[in-house]
This record gives structure tokens, C-alpha cells and sequence, in this order.
């Protein structure tokens, strides 16, 4: 019999979540039948869509949902023999008991010298969610101006770098001094700091004084309506993510897009990364060739200890973190 470690949502979070906010528990779990895996959690994942989420999808006292890189720690399952990786989602815990149908493998030929905890980032998730952001809803093509905002976190840093890869020019903006030279080191055209802007607007218009033909927006909220003046006519926006709404107890209002939207023939669009499924494994394996041949760089933000989850997460949603934040057991 394993015991288990779980972090739950002890009560829902209003505004900033709080360490008060989180429980954890243990548990029993049962042994693993025919057919079945158990799991050690090796990475976990904290992310920005937690926070909405819990508020939407979750009661009180559930486990947080999330992902984790795991090793099979016993296995009565032919396909995930003891010692292999996989990635699942089964939230805050350090193990779980599951069938093979819920896990998804590791890359087969995951490279040696590439850490593992990348299939929480940028050749996992979030970096799926750059690559379709870019191709699929914005149908960014070379020469275009592209904005990214958070553009230093797990999406954002993937995002500047694959645009870059397609011949594109670049601006990204981040909260700190130092985020600002990590963008520039990977080759961001334009790069400046959001909080200390004394305009937003000014830093936008200097940044690309003929405007922008696509906008990866993970921020929302004001950022947005400051952006919409700024966009080129046939202008493409991905609406990836709006962290700067996730804590809001009541609804930020307008200024409205519509007039911009409307003559300068914008093309707005929310997408879930999930939506491409179906091709996953074939754009991670491009993800991965970029990596290796050193296209692609990325940085992780590493907290040591299930114990710190709760603590990763709120530090991520402050800005904490460069490149992707995960937590290492
Ligand atoms: N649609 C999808 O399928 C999908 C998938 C993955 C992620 N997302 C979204 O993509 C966005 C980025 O996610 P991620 O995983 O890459 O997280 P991340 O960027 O690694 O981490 C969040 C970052 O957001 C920035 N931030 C926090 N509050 C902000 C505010 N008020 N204004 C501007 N920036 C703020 C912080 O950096 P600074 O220091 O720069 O402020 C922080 O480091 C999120 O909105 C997320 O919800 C969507
Ligand atoms: C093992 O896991 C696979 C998923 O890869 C699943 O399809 C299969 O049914 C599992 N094997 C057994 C014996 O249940
Ligand atoms: C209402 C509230 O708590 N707003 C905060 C939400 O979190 C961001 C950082 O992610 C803060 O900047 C806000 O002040």
C-alpha cells in the first residue's frame, strides 16, 4: 500500500490566492490492477489556467488539477514498464494509480541531454500552444510584426522564438529589467518592460511605428484595449490567455474593440491548445528538432518540493518566473 500526498482547494480563491487557500492531504491508495500503472510524481506544472479554472470547474475540497512528468514505479501494464516517463494528468500528487488509457509516454527518443520536465513546456504543452497560436489561428507569415505579452513565461519565450524561426520581426513585453535582457539574449527584436513604461502606448508605437499584423495575447485587460489602436489592417490576434483578468473579483468593462475590429478588418480569435490534437505528437516532434538544433532555448524556473506547490503557483502568477515554472519533487 502507497500513501499518497494530494494538495487540495480547501476553499475557493478570491482575488490573489492565498497559502490558506490550499490542503494537503494524504491518501491511501489502492494496489494497482491488471492493466493498471503506479505513479511517482518526478515534475509537476504549475500554470496560469489553474487559477480560472478552480473558480469554474472545481468544488471545494478537490484535488488541483494539473500535469506531471511521473516514473512507473510498478506496472501491470505491458506499454509502461517499470522506470519509464509519462506525462499525466492526474493534478497535485506525488502518486496515483491509473490505467494506461489516461497516460500519455515521453517522447520515445527523448534525447539524453534534454530534461524531461520540458514535456511540461516547451515541448509540451505550452509550447504546443505557441506553435498553434502562431500557425493555425494567426497564419503568421515571414516579414510580419508579431506582439507577444508575458512574453518571458512558458508561452511567450516560445512564442518570440518560433516567430523568429519563420522570419518575422519581434516585440515582446515582461515585468522585469532582467526578463528584458533574457528576451533579447533569444533574439526578440523589441523588447521592453511593462511596469516600468511610463506608456505603454508610446513603448507599443515605438516598438513598430507601422503597427502589428499579430498579436499573441496572454494578458487581456487593459493591455488589450491599448494593443487594438496598434494593429494593421488584416491584423490576426490569438487570444491565448488573459492573466491579468484570472483574479478579478468583478468583471473589468471596456473600452470596446469593435470599431478597430471593424475597419481595420481585424481577425480575433480564442483557441484551446487541445483543439489540435490530433497532431500533437508530430508538433512536438518539430518542437524537439528545434530544440536540438538549438533554435529553440528555454529556461526553467525550478521550485524544489511538493510541499512548495502552492507557493510555485502564486509566484508564477506574480511573475516569478522566467521561462517555464515547474516544481521538482
Ligand atoms: N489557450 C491555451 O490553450 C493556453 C495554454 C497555455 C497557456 N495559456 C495562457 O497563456 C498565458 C501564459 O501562460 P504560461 O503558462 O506561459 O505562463 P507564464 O507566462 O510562464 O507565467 C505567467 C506570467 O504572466 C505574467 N503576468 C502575471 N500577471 C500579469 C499581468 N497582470 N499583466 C501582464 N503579465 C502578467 C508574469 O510575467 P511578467 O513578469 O512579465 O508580468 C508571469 O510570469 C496565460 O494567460 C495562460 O492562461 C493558454
Ligand atoms: C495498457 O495501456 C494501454 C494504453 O496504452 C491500454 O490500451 C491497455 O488496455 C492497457 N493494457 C491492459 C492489459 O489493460
Ligand atoms: C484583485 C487582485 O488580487 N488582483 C491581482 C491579481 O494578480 C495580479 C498578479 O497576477 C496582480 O497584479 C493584481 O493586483
Amino acid at each position: 500500500m502507497v500513501v499518497s500526498k494530494a494538495w487540495t482547494l480547501r476553499q475557493h480563491f478570491q482575488g490573489f490566492p492565498k497559502a490558506s487557500d490550499f490542503h494537503l492531504r494524504e491518501e491511501t491508495l489502492p494496489q494497482p490492477k491488471n492493466g493498471q500503472v503506479l505513479l511517482e510524481a518526478v515534475f509537476l506544472s504549475v500554470d496560469p489556467y489553474m487559477r480560472p479554472y478552480s473558480q469554474t470547474m472545481m468544488k471545494e475540497g478537490d484535488v488541483m488539477i494539473g500535469s506531471q512528468v511521473a516514473k512507473v514505479i510498478q506496472s501491470y501494464n505491458l506499454s509502461f514498464p517499470v522506470g519509464c516517463h509519462v506525462v499525466s494528468d492526474c493534478g497535485w500528487r506525488s502518486h496515483w494509480v491509473c490505467d494506461g488509457a489516461e497516460l500519455t509516454p515521453v517522447l520515445p527518443d527523448w534525447p539524453q541531454d534534454i530534461p524531461l520536465s520540458l514535456a511540461l513546456g516547451a515541448i509540451g504543452m505550452p509550447g504546443l500552444t505557441a506553435l498553434y497560436g502562431l500557425e493555425e489561428v494567426c497564419e503568421i507569415k515571414k516579414g510580419e510584426t508579431l506582439l507577444v505579452n508575458a512574453a518571458a513565461g512558458a508561452v511567450g519565450s516560445v512564442v518570440g522564438q518560433i516567430a523568429k524561426i519563420k522570419g518575422c520581426r519581434v516585440v515582446g513585453c515582461a515585468g522585469t529589467d532582467s526578463k528584458v535582457s533574457y528576451l533579447k539574449e533569444l533574439g526578440f527584436d523589441q523588447v521592453f518592460n511593462y511596469k516600468t513604461a511610463t506608456s505603454l502606448e508610446e513603448s507599443l508605437r515605438e516598438a513598430a511605428p507601422h503597427g502589428y499584423d499579430c498579436y499573441f495575447e496572454n494578458v487581456g485587460g487593459k493591455f488589450s484595449s491599448v494593443v487594438m489602436p496598434q494593429m494593421r489592417e488584416y491584423g490576426r490576434i490569438a487570444v491565448c490567455g488573459s492573466i491579468s483578468m484570472y483574479n478579478d473579483t468583478t468583471p473589468q468593462t471596456g473600452p470596446y474593440v469593435h470599431t478597430h475590429m471593424i475597419f481595420k478588418q481585424l481577425r480575433m480569435e480564442g483557441f484551446l491548445c487541445a483543439r489540435w490534437k490530433h497532431k500533437h505528437q508530430q508538433s512536438l516532434r518539430r518542437l524537439m528538432a528545434w530544440m536540438t538544433e538549438g533554435k529553440l532555448r528555454c529556461n526553467e524556473h525550478i521550485t524544489i518540493g511538493f510541499n512548495n506547490m502552492p507557493a510555485a503557483f502564486m509566484g508564477m502568477l506574480q511573475g516569478d518566473n522566467t521561462g517555464k515554472a515547474v516544481v521538482k519533487v
